[in-house]
């Protein structure tokens, strides 16, 4: 049984958004795993990994950490299970998406949602994360509150892009659902877990999120919205 460490938050909330690439990746393959919390501030439960951050996964003696070294792994583990990139093309295209959506969305989304997440993360990790949060978006949690009206028009600009795709394309892997659309979904489920606000516009995008949690039977709309 394949074994994910993933961030556990109030009211046992999984709500790692990079573990939920992880845990889409599994259901993709359809792959069972077991699934254990950590606190964001506990480094030595994770110590084993050689690493700091979640997701990390255990598949017999292989660890791997790093949500993108993880979907490689099961590629190249699972090869007769269904396609995440859809080969070696499409594994660097979904790379680069990756990346893209690391280094353009993921701070506009933490932006808009932080001070909604500190409300939900476990108790004794409060202090921890509005540390880093507030060293990461170089303001307080209070101010970004405040700023919401503010983050959310950056963010919906920022996805414009993302809007635009899902008009031509039903997937943003394509014709059919593969690792680029978890990378994207992450940051939705993330939210949807953790903030009480709407994120999205009605729209294209807005649709594909919910085209994205009916997959694998559901699987992601079974975890409880905030
Ligand atoms: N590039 C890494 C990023 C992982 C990451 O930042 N994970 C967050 C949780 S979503 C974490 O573990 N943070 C711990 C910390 O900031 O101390 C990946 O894709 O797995």
């Amino acid at each position: 049984m394949i074994i994910l460490w993933e961030l556990g938050g109030r009211e046992d909330r999984r709500y790692s958004l990079f573990s939920w690439r992880t845990r889409m990746a599994l259901a993709h393959k359809g792959l069972a795993f077991d699934a254990k919390p950590v606190r964001m501030s506990d480094k030595a439960a994770i110590a084993f990994s050689g690493g700091k951050t979640v997701p990390v996964v255990k598949d017999g003696e292989a660890v791997v950490r790093d949500s993108w070294k993880i979907a490689e792994y099961l590629e190249s583990r699972y090869p007769e299970k269904p396609t995440l990139f859809g080969g070696t093309i499409g594994q660097g295209v979904t790379q680069a998406f990756n990346v893209w959506v690391d280094r353009v969305l993921v701070l506009p989304m933490l932006a808009l949602i932080v001070a909604d997440v500190h409300e939900r993360v476990d108790p004794a990790d409060e202090h921890y994360f509005r540390e880093s949060m507030e060293k990461i978006l170089k303001m307080t949690l209070e101010e970004a509150r405040k700023g919401r009206a503010e983050a959310m028009s950056r963010l919906t600009r920022v996805l414009e892009p993302m809007q635009a795709l899902l008009k031509r394309q039903p997937w943003i892997s394509g014709a059919q659902p593969a690792y680029a659309d978890y990378i994207l979904f992450s940051l939705f489920q993330w939210a949807r877990m953790m903030s009480p606000h709407e994120v999205l516009e009605e729209g294209a995008l807005r649709e594909w999120r919910e085209r994205v949690l009916d997959l694998h039977g559901g699987f992601a709309r079974r975890v409880a919205s905030t």
